[in-house]
């Protein structure tokens, strides 16, 4: 299989998390940002990464976008199940995937881009670096105001999956499921600003297991 990214993307590694989970052989392909267009619109009509190409006689060419992804491995091989057999906590944890996808992984990158630019400056003050962050910063609208907007979401959001994570390492249900892996995946810039780690230390503790149980390496900020 093949996987079309970009290397620090929070959805790409959400991908990569259920390709390790259920350790399926993968290749990654690096697209660059601008150029991706070129190559996904006419694959799979959208513009965004993840997109994982089976490269498999008589499954789909091309797969976008992190859930679908998700639906489709669990199909095209089901065991370590990334879903929960259990109906109702199944729904559950497909209403945390939705909303980690949908607003927590978008404020996400409204706070890290943002300390990048900042603060964290010093993780990579180059011009290129801080070139990309000025694009990124402009494509989603990040500003002052918006980034309070997304601080506030994670702080209700952060506190809401610490509950969950504290007494077990399971978001939902009594094992590992697509909830756990939306949560590591998508609150993994965090673990760059220290307010973040310092103030949820167990969610960062939940987030660097997620990803050995899926033997992903950690992501930057934690594991050093
Ligand atoms: N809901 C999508 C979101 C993916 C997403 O936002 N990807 C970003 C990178 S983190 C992207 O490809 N942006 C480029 C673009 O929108 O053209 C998913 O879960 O796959």
């Amino acid at each position: 299989m093949l996987l079309l990214q970009f290397s620090t993307s929070h959805y790409c590694r959400k991908a990569r998390l259920a390709l390790g989970y259920k350790q399926i052989a993968y290749r990654v392909e690096n697209l660059t940002p601008g150029a991706h267009i070129l190559k996904l619109k006419p694959l799979t009509g959208l513009t965004t990464v993840p997109v994982l190409m089976p490269e498999v006689p008589g499954f789909p060419e091309a797969i976008a976008d992190s859930t679908r992804i998700f639906e489709f491995l669990e199909t095209y091989q089901t065991q370590p199940p990334l879903f929960l057999a259990d109906d109702r906590a199944n729904t559950a944890a497909k209403v945390l995937e939705d909303w980690l996808d949908e607003s927590i992984g978008t404020a996400t990158r409204f706070v890290y881009y943002d300390y990048r630019s900042k603060a964290g400056k010093a993780i990579d003050p180059s011009l290129f670096s801080q070139l990309l962050i000025r694009v990124v910063k402009q494509q989603y609208n990040i500003n002052d105001a918006t980034v309070e907007l997304a601080r506030d979401r994670l702080k209700i959001a952060l506190t809401e999956l610490c509950d969950r994570w504290q007494d077990t390492p399971f978001l939902v249900g009594d094992r590992l499921s697509i909830a756990d892996l939306s949560a590591a995946a998508l609150l993994s810039p965090l673990a760059l600003i220290p307010d973040y780690r310092n103030t949820y230390s167990l969610l960062f503790d939940r987030i660097a297991q997620v990803h050995d149980r899926c033997g992903e390496p950690q992501p930057p900020g934690l594991g050093d």
